[in-house]
Parts: structure tokens; sequence; C-alpha cells
């Protein structure tokens, strides 16, 4: 996949394309946000745990430029059958139906109630490069998107870790899904060659550099059709609430996330639910595993971190259940190549992506033989990237 970032060719072609759209150029701005992949640390982040994700160079590109009424218009060349969307301001809270630009709304509606001016218009033309429900968060990269645009066409004076809240708060509130900060914090706060591990609970995070010698890390996309991502997420969120819950009858703990392995096993008994154990299980071993796993990472030890995605899967696959076929065949298959250390989902999973750590010679062969065996298991074929760590969202400098 290109990255339009580094392709000033793309960006002349977008201006043209804004002209086009828009008319003139006057007081244009450009601006891009990631997406990201999580190495380790899958739905830990609502239940109050570590996440080690990173920002990559694939992500979503935005030209934009203040208007003097009050008029919002929004283009994507992902969509461009749809045309312009066009909103007055006085109405940023009716909410389009499936619509990628209540993303933007959203993110208008979070800042406006945080009490920051948005009170005039504005046009913005974007270009995703994230294939959708992909799980590497085309829906955070949208919304950090949206976010340093406002931040820079109103010149708010606002925090990294405020614009990252008010995305999650446009995800939970505006959109209705109950995600946690991960892909928010990473696409805000990424950077080149960097690795984050974050603690959710307290928002404390450490920049952690990638150093992979001759290793890469190879996204692997399923393709799957969108499926119910969505539902099936607020589910997860709700039964871990409820095993909490449980839980919290005799413990005084405020989150999952707070648990060692061994005092979750040792008062499962208040759970009194086989499905709710299971999930709660997930979000209290996959914690322990994301932080052992970050000192692997630092350690250089890629074998032991390999081998932790490896059993980072199994546990997102028997006991959370967020995997389904098309992602196992992905992962297991990839697990057993030569040059593989360890493969397993990435995001929330039910579908999207995920990611294998791969020699670098060996990864021609190692996409040919998981690809071949992915076709021929789920009937049609699957993507490989090889993923680069690049910036967090923010303007680009371009005249
Ligand atoms: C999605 C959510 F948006 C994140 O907050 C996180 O819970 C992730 O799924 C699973 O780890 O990307």
């Amino acid at each position: 996949m290109a990255t339009i970032v580094e392709n000033s060719k793309v960006l002349s072609k977008l201006t043209g394309k804004f002209i086009d759209v828009f008319g003139g150029k006057e007081g244009l701005k450009y601006f891009f946000s990631p997406g990201r992949i999580n190495l380790i640390g899958e739905h830990t982040d609502y239940n109050g745990g570590y996440v080690f994700p990173a920002s990559i160079t694939i992500g979503t590109t935005g030209l934009a430029r203040l208007r003097h009424d009050t008029k919002v218009r929004l283009y994507s060349l992902n969509f461009e059958k749809d045309g312009i969307f066009e909103f007055d301001l006085a109405t940023v809270r009716e909410k389009t139906d499936g619509e990628w630009i209540n993303y933007v709304k959203g993110m208008i509606v979070a800042l406006q109630e945080a009490g920051y001016q948005i009170d005039k218009g504005f046009e913005l033309l974007v270009s995703g490069e994230i294939p959708t429900a992909s799980g590497l968060s085309s829906s955070a990269s949208l919304e950090l998107l949206a976010g340093v645009v406002l931040e820079n066409l109103f010149g708010l004076n606002i925090s990294r870790l405020e614009l990252v809240k008010l995305g999650q708060k446009t995800e939970n509130d505006y959109i209705g899904v109950n995600s946690g900060i991960l892909d928010q914090f990473a696409i805000g706060f990424g950077e080149i060659g960097k690795a984050i591990l974050l603690d959710c609970n307290t928002l404390e995070y450490e920049m952690v550099p990638a150093e992979l010698g001759d290793v890469e890390i190879v996204i692997m996309n399923t393709n799957k059709p969108r499926a119910l991502t969505e539902s099936k997420y607020n589910e997860r969120f709700a039964e871990t609430r409820e095993a909490l819950r449980r839980l919290q009858t005799k413990l005084s703990i405020q989150s999952l996330g707070e648990l060692s392995n061994e005092e979750f096993d040792a008062n499962i008994d208040l759970i009194g639910d086989n499905t709710l154990v299971k999930r709660a299980r997930h979000a209290v071993y996959e914690n322990t595993r994301c932080k052992i796993a970050q000192k692997a990472f630092v350690a250089g030890n890629l074998k032991e971190f390999g081998k932790l995605l490896n059993a980072s899967h199994a546990s997102l696959k028997d006991d959370y259940a967020v995997t389904g076929l098309e992602l196992d065949t992905l992962a297991e298959t990839a697990q057993k190549q030569d040059g593989c250390l360890g493969a397993r989902m990435t995001g929330a999973g039910f579908g999207g992506c995920g990611i294998a750590l791969v020699k670098h010679d060996a990864i021609p062969d190692f996409i040919k033989k998981v690809g071949d065996k992915y076709e021929e298991v789920v009937g049609y074929p699957a993507s490989f990237y090889v993923a680069q760590i690049g910036s967090g969202a923010t303007k680009l400098d371009v005249e």
C-alpha cells in the first residue's frame, strides 16, 4: 500500500481534487492521521489493563479550510458516489445513519461540549488508505483527523490527551460503541519507530523503541465483509462488566486489570457462570501477558514475545470468542511457518486483521503459504502488508 504522506505526487493530486470539488485552494491546510496495530493487550483497555500498540504509516489524509459561514462540507475519495455531504453547524447533533461523516460530526459535538468554540463552517476532503472493517482503526483515524483539523482551523488550545479522550467520547457517545482508549491513544500519541505501552487505568505510558532487527511486522487482512463487530463488541464489554460486578461482591477492585492471574483463579466461584468466567479470565490473563511481553520486547527477546502473541490469539479464540474461522486460519497457519516468530489477531476481532512477526527473508514464502491456505479454507484471498511504524495524527507541513 502506498504511503500518502511520503508521496508529494499524491498530495498534489489530492489538491487538484479539492479544487475540483470545492473550488480554489486558498487557505488550504493538510493533515494526516494514521491507523494502528496493537502488538498485544487485546480487549484489556476497557477492563483497566495494559495495551501495547503502534501507529502505522497507512492512514487517512485530510485537506481542509475554514469557511466564512456555518456550513460544513465534507467529501471522501473513498465514497465518491455520495458526492459532498453538507450540513449547517446548527444541525451537527443529527446523526446521518451509517455514514463516515458521523465521526467528524461527533468530534465537533465533543469539542463544543468541552467548551471549545467551533462556530464557523469548513470544507474537508478525506482520502483513507485503511481498508474499512480491517481492525486497523479507520474510525479512530478519522476521529483524530477531524480532531487535528478542528484544533488547527479554530486555533484551539487543547492538549493531545484531551483530544484523544474526545475521540473516545465520540466513539462512545455519538457512534455508540463502548470502546476503550487504545485506538485513539495510539493514533494521537504515535511516533515513528516506537510502540506505546499504555496503562489504561492511569493513562501513564512509555514510548518503546521497536528495534526488530531482521524481523518485520506483517499485517494479514482477512478481507472478511463487515461482521457484527459493534454489537458483539458491546456484548463483550457488558460480559466483562458483569463479571467484575460479581467479583466486587467480595473483592475491592475497580477493574479486572487490578487482578493477578492467581487472584483471579482463587475467586472464580464468585462469578458463577462459565461464559463470564472465560471472558474475565481473558481480560486478566491478557493483561498479565501484555506486561510480560513488553519486557521481552524491550529485552530484544522476540522469540519469547512471539510465543506470547500465539498465546494471546488462543485466549482470544477460546475464552473471549472474538476470532472466527478467518482470523484463526490466518493466525494459526502463520504460526506454523518457517521464519514466523508468532502471530495473532489485532484489534476488536470478528474479522479484520492479524499480525505476524516474520523474518525479513522469509516474507515472500510466508505470504504465499499463508495466502494459499487461507484461500483454500475460506474461499477468497487475504491481503498482506509489511507494517511500518509511523507518526501520530498531525498537521503536515505542505504549502
Ligand atoms: C477496538 C476498540 F476500539 C479498542 O478500544 C479495543 O478495545 C480493541 O478493539 C480491542 O483491544 O479496536
